[in-house]
């Protein structure tokens, strides 16, 4: 009896943006969850210490497997181009990546930063003079989209053929993965491609057409694979985090007033904001040898995952872990990876955040939720909740 009432006041008391922890049983337990794929099984680790420790051996765990096979769902039936430089392992890894360091690091400078804060106005304005705003597709996708002209440095219009893509480049409505999709976008960047070698640009093209690794140029199939991930990974993950802060700012208006009294714990909230949404729930890699995850054996050429949305509420290393304390002190979140493939695209992606924080406490006094549908991934026992499909809002001017 009592158990049925504390499930009931949970329900009563369950905001809307509120993400709850669907792994934390199994955490505790035995540490680690099964899910079926196509055939192909997933040990997932939900572990803070186990999903750091196997994300750092590259050796035993490792992302350059078969293109596609790292990522759950995997994508070997839609792609054979390799990500770049995701789906390979050390040392080449370090060489492709540093061709790029660089490159995504410019986030930080402040003509970028000044273009980003002037988008997002932009979007944040169209918003305002609305009755009613759909924030996945008509406020977080734009936004994205937009945004990551500034990171390919190209035109600001081709954006907009982005954004009819929709949130993600290989699922659609129909599909968890849709291959016309995928070939979508595979056109655009052949095309793309083929445009920066008849005309080099100030772009990421360019810049990739133009550096060497092994000794060589990159072939047009390496900068389609570093072009793919661009696009691809960044995509959903950016969507989710703009559409939860979204939720999140709407039913917590005491937060919104915080950060307005209280700029600089900014930076904090971003960090803590990516920790509890965990915007990428999981990211595989594949067993070289025979050996044991969390005293449970597991053999060579099979897939374990590294749980992000799991470390990130592990109460071991997290107090309070299912609450948002926006200034958390102590906060070695995992929302972006960990060790040798941690985000590249996390500079933009903070900044990004960063600057709709900013712009929010500027130009919002409140948000109110009209209408939501979550969005909710299912892996074997659990469903995660990572966010929308819609969520339809008014936005109230500060006066
Ligand atoms: C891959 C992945 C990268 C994958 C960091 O994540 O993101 C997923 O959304 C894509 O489907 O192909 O890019």
């Amino acid at each position: 009896m009592e158990i049925v009432f504390t499930a009931f006041i949970n329900i009563q008391t369950m905001k809307k943006s509120a993400l709850p922890d669907p792994f934390e049983k199994a955490r505790l337990e035995k540490g680690f969850g099964e899910v079926e794929d196509q055939d192909d099984p997933v040990v997932m680790l939900l572990r803070h210490k186990d999903v750091r420790k196997c994300a750092h051996n590259w050796k035993t765990f490792q992302s350059g497997a078969a293109p596609g096979r790292i990522v759950v769902p995997s994508e070997v039936k839609i792609r054979d181009t390799r990500q770049i430089p995701f789906e390979l392992d050390p040392p080449e890894h370090r060489e492709y990546r540093d061709l790029l360091e660089d490159w995504f690091r410019r986030p930080l400078q402040a003509d970028y930063q000044a273009q980003l804060q002037e988008q997002i106005s932009a979007v944040i304005e169209t918003a305002l003079d609305k009755e009613s705003v759909e924030v996945v597709g008509e406020f977080s996708l734009p936004l994205q989209s937009r945004a990551l002209t500034l990171l390919l440095n190209t035109p600001y219009e081709e954006a907009e053929k982005w954004i009819a893509w929709g949130t993600h480049v290989f699922r659609s409505e129909e599909s968890a993965l849709d291959a016309d999709k995928a070939n979508i976008l595979y056109d655009y960047i052949d095309q793309a491609i083929d445009k920066a070698i008849e005309q080099p640009g100030e772009d990421l093209y360019s810049l990739l057409l133009a550096s060497e690794a092994q000794g060589r140029k990159l072939t047009k199939e390496e900068v389609k694979g570093t072009m793919i991930l661009t696009f691809a990974g960044g995509r959903d993950t950016v969507i989710n985090a703009v559409t939860n802060s979204i939720a999140y700012f709407a039913e917590h208006p005491a937060s919104l007033q915080r950060l307005r009294e209280e700029p600089e714990i900014m930076g904090r909230a971003v960090e803590e904001l990516v920790r509890y949404f965990a915007p990428l729930t999981h990211m595989g890699r594949v067993v070289t040898e025979d050996t044991q995850v969390c005293e449970h054996a597991v053999k060579a050429d099979s897939r374990i995952s590294l749980c992000w949305a799991s470390a990130n509420r592990d109460p071991s290393v997290f107090e309070n872990p299912n609450e948002v304390i926006l200034d958390r002190k102590m906060n070695p979140h995992v929302g972006f990876g960990f060790s040798h493939h941690k985000c590249l695209g996390a500079t933009h992606a903070r900044q990004l955040l960063k600057t709709l924080l900013c712009v929010l406490v500027e130009k919002v006094e409140s948000i109110d939720i009209q209408d939501c549908t979550e969005n909710i991934e299912q892996w074997g026992e659990f469903n995660r909740k990572v966010g929308f499909d819609q969520l339809q809002v008014k936005f109230n001017p500060l006066k």
